[in-house]
């Protein structure tokens, strides 16, 4: 595994880079293991394919469109099943196209009515909004074996952030019943698309009254933290508690105020660091986080004031982080720079998504 040293690059599929010593990655993911997450399972399974990968011009690098060609081509055969090299930390990435409505009538309840985005008023783009998800989607397929797409549904404005329909820990899937009444039927799609992944050994779906978005789950191998929010209610949490209790996993709740999801607020870094908002709705979350985890705590990492989008990062492997790009997130990425010195930082601009209060994690799901 190649190591490389830099302050700001590009890595080898065209993808602006930040610091960090970190290995390259190849199409199948070259991150190390960590021993501390028992519920991430390596087998290899021939990838599902639910529709092509869209005939827009959004095309970030021509490499990485072939890369997710090769993903969404490959079979079981294809795959270096026995190839001497470390696992992914990731076997499956769940996606879904951007739904022609989503510039209209996504929900846009949170980011646009916080003071200081007044230049970003102006509304979303769709085109670039496809554009930038197609980066996204070639930069997964870039360290995830198999990349499952779901079609979009055009009467489905927000059907792109797929984290908030399911929750899946090892082989386990929670379908889950979104806390916003036009997000509901967006679960149809991902059940369908969950049972062709023989993977998964389980599949429950959450009824009414509870409710959850996949956005208030934190799972960090170690804790699954709930958060309890406007979409997520304490009959949500109790669901994923009650069906995770036999895998052992410690489920926390925590309340929040202030932001959409409790991921809106703090994701993890590693199984050992947190990656948190600097306000104090996110101090809140951090107290409650470190009270339930004295035991075993997490190093917290706080973003620059003001960069709260930039706290939702997406663990690509061991040693692999996506994080929010742009020139307004250099003081964050110079503060994960310094705390997170062993790892390769990717950057992506994801500002259509911001727009409609999303971030990195809610557009995939990750197992
Ligand atoms: C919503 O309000 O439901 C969508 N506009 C945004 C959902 C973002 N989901 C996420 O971060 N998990």
């Amino acid at each position: 595994m190649a190591t490389t040293q830099q302050q700001t690059d590009t890595d080898d599929n065209g993808n602006n880079t930040v610091g960090g010593v970190g290995g390259s990655a190849n199409a199948f993911g070259v991150g190390l293991f960590e021993s501390r997450t028992p519920f991430y399972l390596h087998e290899t399974v021939p990838t599902r394919t639910f529709s092509p990968p869209p005939a827009t011009t959004a095309s970030p690098t021509a490499k990485g469109v072939l890369k997710i060609k090769k993903m969404l081509n490959s079979s079981v055969g294809d795959l270096p099943v026995s190839a001497p090299q470390p696992s992914p930390l990731w076997t499956f990435a769940v996606v879904r196209d951007v739904s022609s409505r989503f510039a209209s009538d996504s929900i846009q309840d949170f980011y646009l009515s916080k003071p200081n985005h007044e230049e970003e008023k102006s509304g979303i783009d769709l085109n670039l909004a496809r554009h930038q998800h197609h980066r996204y989607c070639s930069i997964l397929a870039d360290y995830i074996p198999n990349l499952v797409k779901i079609e979009p549904d055009d009467s489905l404005p927000d059907c792109v952030f797929v984290e908030d329909t399911t929750v899946v820990i090892g082989s386990t899937a929670v379908i889950s019943h979104p806390g916003h009444p036009s997000r509901v039927k967006e679960t149809e799609a991902m059940k369908e698309a969950l049972h062709k992944i023989r993977h998964l050994t389980k599949i429950v779906e959450m009824q009414s009254p509870a409710t959850l978005d996949g956005g208030d789950v934190l799972w960090t191998g170690r804790h699954l933290f709930v958060g309890l929010s406007k979409r997520t209610n304490a009959a949500g949490a109790q669901f994923l508690r009650e069906t995770f209790a036999e895998q052992n996993v410690k489920t926390i709740d925590i309340p929040i105020e202030g932001s959409l999801h409790l991921k809106s607020i703090v994701s993890h870094a590693d199984s050992n660091t947190l990656v948190s908002i600097d306000t104090e709705d996110g101090r809140k979350v951090i107290e409650k986080i470190n009270e339930a985890t004295k035991e075993d705590p997490y190093r917290v990492v706080c973003v620059a004031p003001g960069d709260d989008v930039a706290a939702n990062v997406v663990r690509l492997d061991s040693g692999t982080l996506l994080v929010q790009g742009g020139s307004k997130f250099e003081e964050t990425h110079r503060i994960l720079r310094d705390a997170l010195p062993n790892m390769k930082l990717i950057t992506i601009e994801y500002s259509e998504f911001i727009k409609a209060d999303g971030a990195l994690t809610c557009c995939s799901v990750l197992f």
